[in-house]
């Protein structure tokens, strides 16, 4: 087997973000960026050689290519064995629970998650550990460091391997083994859920639509709710994944899976609605005439999770990233049980999963898990839901009035000012830093603010602070707003802005109405009309 090495210099900009390295397709495609990046993961891990790897992605345009890639590469460095999905396909949370049950040293997932795919969209990369989850920022760092330094990377010649036939190959001393990535996974679910219970109730009548934005979650979703669970035929849509995603935009939220929430809001909705986004990551649940936020939705599953069998003992414990919603903390205060907040990403569970002091976690941007992996995980939220409803045997709107009645709600919305000019969004960000200490007893809009501050993190495991993860505005009336910039965008800056309020009556108002005077007092401290340039928020979730 003939090793080339070839020269190569540092890229500027191969600094992983909030979940990977990402950026414009094109700019993955150009020579040396993707060689340069797995050469540096090599280095910031301590090098590849014995160790064995899971590698897959969400299908998206250069996956193959790319994965190809990977393996020489992978050969090269002298890996001992790398376990690929066929046809290159993995989900996150598949790869997260290869990674753990094949006890391998960690895995690549090529993926750009939610952004659109395709040639003229996004491409990523993803490092996770040996506990299956996103590589934390002691090695992303390392990382990092690596891509400023090196000067040469070292890739095996061959022809492609066929990923496309389940079975063992080689490539030098590597063993590449290609395995079906929808069956460890499929079995892993039907070990935490009520899988007759899900049965019976589909067997009853009830209907339900699963869109998989032509993204990967289709294979794993035909084959468990149709196939294996009974859910009629067709009720899994947009099933195949495609590399640019059917030209759509894989994020499961309102806008982007606007014929699925009209749907669920028609005459003839069915039972229960849900959608994933590229990787399979992510959820979105709605039942029939009702949208449940993804704080909400965190919630509810914490408040019903024994009946699911692999939480019927109770949860250890809860965790949320700071701009969810403090829906769950209610939950957690009535279990009796902790509620950790973290900054924004899935990397920061982890040692809280590991530890044990967590079971259940969850992100307002869609993304709920627990410790059966360390990723987020859409199909499993899907699944929790379905044995929830199978249980309770009420309809979702139900089932939500009364959470609303014994917890209160915690209205809630985002909204996301895209591709904004990074240097107006960075002023917007420091001038509101700089004033936040000058906020307190101050009432923009009429509504007092009672503290200010940017949200800073102490891991309670490992004791890593991790700052500027926020700027947090907290109302007398026990409303909260949040400000925050994107790490996963790949144009310009995006601003998001997170509104909460809590009301303890009148649950079936408009959000959007609830919020008003939040979203008011955001306009009035930060200016964001002026400072962007725009009149509206791109995307409201
Ligand atoms: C966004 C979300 C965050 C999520 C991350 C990765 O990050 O806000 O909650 O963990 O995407 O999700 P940011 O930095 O753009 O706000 V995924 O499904 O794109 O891997
Ligand atoms: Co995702």
């Amino acid at each position: 087997m003939q090793i080339n090495t070839v020269s190569t210099q540092p890229i500027d900009g191969q600094k992983p973000g909030t979940s990977g390295l990402r950026k414009q397709t094109s700019v993955f495609m150009q020579p040396h960026f993707l060689e340069n990046f797995i050469q540096a993961i090599w280095t910031g891990i301590g090098g590849v050689a014995g160790k064995t790897l899971v590698l897959g992605g969400d299908g998206r345009h250069f996956n193959e290519q790319a994965s190809q890639v990977v393996l020489r590469m992978a050969a090269a460095g002298g890996a001992a064995k790398v376990i690929v999905g066929q046809n290159a396909l993995l989900s996150t949370p598949a790869a997260s629970n290869l990674i753990r049950k094949r006890k391998a040293d960690g895995g690549i997932i090529l993926s750009a998650s939610h952004n659109p795919g395709g040639p003229n969209g996004d491409f990523g990369v993803k490092y996770n550990t040996a506990n299956g989850g996103p590589a934390p920022e002691s090695v992303t760092s390392k990382i990092y460091e690596a891509t400023k330094t090196l000067t040469e990377y070292q890739i095996v010649e061959s022809q492609d391997i066929d990923l496309s036939t389940v079975g063992e190959t080689k490539l030098g001393e590597t063993v590449i083994e290609v395995v079906d990535p929808v069956t460890d996974y499929a079995e892993l679910m039907a070990d935490l859920f009520d899988f007759d219970a899900i049965k019976a109730l589909f067997a009853g009548g009830f209907r339900m639509r699963f869109d998989a934005m032509h993204a990967v979650t289709g294979p794993y979703a035909t084959a468990i709710l149709e196939d294996t669970l009974g859910a009629a035929k067709g009720s899994v849509i947009n099933a195949v994944p495609s590399t640019d995603f059917g030209g759509g935009h894989p994020d499961p939220n309102p806008i982007w899976t606007k014929p699925l929430v009209d749907e669920m809001f028609s005459e003839t909705a069915p039972d229960f609605g849900a959608a994933s986004d590229g990787d399979g990551d992510r959820n979105m649940i709605l039942g029939r005439g009702i949208y449940v936020t993804p704080s909400d939705s965190l919630a509810a599953i914490a408040a019903n999770a024994t009946l699911a069998p692999a939480y019927a003992g109770g949860l250890a414990g809860v965790a949320r990233s700071m701009p969810t919603s403090r829906a769950l903390d209610r939950v957690a205060d009535k279990l009796g049980i902790a509620c950790f907040e973290t900054p924004t990403g899935w990397k920061f569970f982890g040692n809280l999963l590991d530890a044990g002091k967590a079971t259940l976690c969850g992100e307002e941007s869609a993304g709920t898990g627990s410790d059966h992996v360390r990723e987020k995980d859409g199909l499993w939220a899907v699944l929790f839901w379905l044995n929830i409803l199978a249980k309770r045997g009420v309809s979702m709107q139900q089932l939500m009035a009364e959470h609303w009645a014994e917890y209160g709600r915690n209205f809630y919305s985002r909204h996301d000012y895209e591709g904004v000019d990074a240097e107006a969004a960075n002023a917007l960000m420091d001038d509101l830093r700089a004033r936040l200490g000058t906020l307190a007893g101050t009432s923009p809009s009429g509504l007092e603010i009672e503290s200010a501050d940017e949200f800073a993190y102490d891991d309670p495991v490992d004791g890593s602070r991790t700052e500027a993860q926020g700027l947090r505005v907290h109302f007398a009336d026990g409303a909260r707003l949040v400000f925050r910039l994107s790490g996963t965008g790949t144009v310009g800056a995006t601003l998001r802005v997170y509104m909460e309020a809590l009301a303890t009556d009148g649950f079936d108002r408009d959000p959007q109405e609830v919020l008003a005077p939040v979203i008011a007092a955001a306009e009035e401290l930060a200016q964001i009309k002026a400072r962007t340039g725009r009149d509206a928020p791109d995307v409201i979730t």
